[in-house]
């Protein structure tokens, strides 16, 4: 009879032991994918039938946010925090010595508070060292390119591309063109090999960031060249996987999340305005699919706020693990919505940070409201204080501020006190272990020497002295009246430093990125009389500046200049693009001598 019992309650057991284990998780995160590059999302050129099958077999975001460039997105989407709670800069490069901060609890770290095995593959770009590692950060295992796929050899001053296994580096600039294949095939061989223990797999592909690359079985098939190929190739690798997870029957107990880390670059993003490195809609609002048979409905869509900040706090509810509760979470689980797409919204708000962590505009509803001066932004600046009602133009082209100043004041009242707890509730970056100031690139033809030059001379990139990837002091003995004036430039609109006088104040402005700008200014002008000047950026990033061996006045920054300006070194004024950002400025009239940058 007890044996009879047991043979009829084992079932009944494994059932229950069964839905009782809980759901595996696979993030797939495109790089540069814009919302309209893929047909769920309205695109008529390209094929994606794993995608368009993902979408009618789960849901459909429409108000999915990400962040304007590559590094603040992922380290939002791994904290489930904005970029700036994080204190994550725009974008990481090879010189930076800086991370993601060891004490932040990612995605994977969540995820293994339940057990779960966990793996990233992909491009992880939230700091190279060893201390900011994946399997630093909860990946049980790690396949990928520590940064982004233009950080190449090819570029002045950096290092060979390596390829990570785990925390090893087993081979650099690999072949771009097979990345998507490998990454694939190392995807589907974690699912087998993990197929009967709850796993979370991370997988940001390299693609389709530039340069873009695809395999021989899709370079020239598709209809939109090389970027095309890439993206029908990254189309067959999500069939791969999905392929995989129905033949080894874990469908139902898989939720697959699709999105993209910004905009697509320098390219439309129908039916929105602006592209990546803006916040515009076309640049932070992504193609996202979410699916998960029997729990998500099918062929559903919800343009609810969302965002890859709700990515971490929805894992940890669906895993059934504790989200982090010792520090401020700003996403919210969205696990509601999974349900029923209509029903109330998890959070109501969003703000879009800028890649200098500064807030730019903010969502409540249907209205957005932009905060920054246009000079402050990049290209397609809307003015400050313009109000969209992306319901009805979801171009961002018609201000409505006029008509609606209540709405206005909200808006103003609420970014002022979500930034300001923001602010208050700010945590630090990873500092890396210090390192050797790299030796300066040897450059072809002798440098000329810089204490010869006089204001109006200028020396080309290659004669320039050499400022990427390295700490460097710039020093001079300069005498004028003049309230706005340049004394040195080097540099333009995506990076440079100049040593300048704005209204009356000499002030050694760096430049990182587009828009990602540190500045030190003196408190007082300097007075007649020559005064020797000093101004530096660290290899912590701080930058310096000091008069006539006064106390120096520092500031924080955000690390190196990731490398050599190509614009020309300029003496006096700035011959093209501004390195920074000037008033007005007149040519230099005074001295300016003994110029120096070691
Ligand atoms: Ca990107
Ligand atoms: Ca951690």
């Amino acid at each position: 009879m007890r044996s009879l019992l047991a043979c009829l309650l084992a079932p009944l057991a494994l059932l229950a032991a069964e839905t009782a284990r809980p759901p595996n998780v696979i993030l797939l995160f495109v790089d540069d994918l814009g919302y309209a590059d893929i047909g769920p999302f309205g695109n008529k050129t390209l094929r994606t039938p794993h995608l368009d099958r993902f979408a009618r077999e789960g849901m459909r975001f429409t108000s999915f946010y990400a962040t304007p460039v590559c590094s603040m997105s992922r380290a939002s989407l791994l904290t489930g925090c904005y970029s700036a709670r994080v204190s994550m800069p725009g974008v990481l490069f090879p010189p930076n010595r800086v991370g993601l901060h060891p004490d932040e609890i990612t995605l994977a770290e969540v995820a293994k508070s339940r057990g779960y095995a966990t793996m990233m593959i992909g491009k992880w770009h939230v700091g190279h060292l060893p201390e900011f590692l994946p399997t630093r950060q909860g990946f049980d295992h790690y396949f990928g390119l520590p940064y982004s796929n233009d950080m190449h050899q090819g570029r002045q001053g950096f290092p060979p591309l390596p390829l990570y296994r785990d925390a090893q580096v087993i081979e650099t600039e690999p072949d771009q063109s097979q990345l998507t294949k490998r990454y694939t095939e190392e995807a589907v061989k974690f699912l087998r090999a993990r197929r009967d223990q709850p796993f979370f797999l991370y997988l940001p592909y390299t693609m389709i960031h530039a340069p873009v690359a695809a395999s021989a079985d899709f370079k020239g098939k598709s209809a939109q060249g090389l970027l095309g190929d890439s993206v029908e190739e990254l189309d067959w690798s999500v069939g791969q996987i999905m392929a995989t997870l129905r033949e080894l029957g874990l469908d139902e107990r898989t939720l697959v999340i699709f999105t993209s880390d910004n905009g697509p670059d320098r390219r439309p993003a129908p039916p929105f305005s602006g592209s990546k490195g803006t916040n515009l809609e076309g640049g932070v609002r992504e193609p996202c699919l979410m699916r998960w048979p029997g729990r998500i409905p099918a062929g559903t869509t919800c343009d609810r706020i969302a965002g890859n900040i709700d990515v971490l706090p929805t894992l940890a509810k669906v895993i059934g693990a504790e989200p982090p509760k010792d520090r401020v979470l700003d996403g919210r689980d969205l696990s509601p919505l999974l349900a029923d797409p209509s029903g109330p919204p998890t959070r109501d708000t969003h703000l879009y940070v800028t890649a200098g962590q500064k807030l730019e505009a903010i969502r409540q509803g249907k209205w957005k409201l932009f905060l920054m001066e246009p000079a402050k932004r990049k290209e397609e600046p809307r003015s400050a204080g313009a109000l969209y009602d992306l319901s009805a133009d979801p171009a961002e082209l018609r201000d409505l501020a006029a008509q609606h100043p209540d709405v206005v004041a909200t808006l103003r009242q609420e970014a002022a006190t979500r930034w300001a707890e923001l602010e208050a509730h700010r945590r630090p970056l990873g500092q890396g272990a210090e390192a050797p100031n790299p030796p300066a690139t040897p450059t072809k033809a002798a440098p000329a020497r810089l204490p010869e030059l006089k204001p109006g001379d200028r020396l080309k990139a290659n004669l320039a002295p050499q400022v990427g990837g390295r700490a460097f002091t710039l020093s001079c003995t300069v005498m004028t009246k003049q309230a706005n004036t340049i004394l040195v430039s080097h540099g333009g609109a995506s990076l440079g430093y100049a040593l300048h006088i704005r209204e009356g104040r000499l002030t050694f402005s760096v430049r990182r990125a587009p828009g990602e700008d540190s500045e030190v200014s003196l408190p007082a002008p300097l007075g007649d009389g020559p005064h020797a000047v000093v101004a530096s950026l660290g290899k912590d990033g701080r930058l310096s500046l000091q008069a006539d061996g006064q106390p120096a006045v520092t500031a924080p920054g955000g690390g190196l200049i990731g490398k050599q300006p190509a614009e020309e070194f300029c003496v006096g004024h700035d011959a093209a693009n501004p390195a920074a950002r000037y008033v007005s400025p007149a040519p230099f009239q005074g001295t300016l001598s003994d110029l120096q940058v070691r």
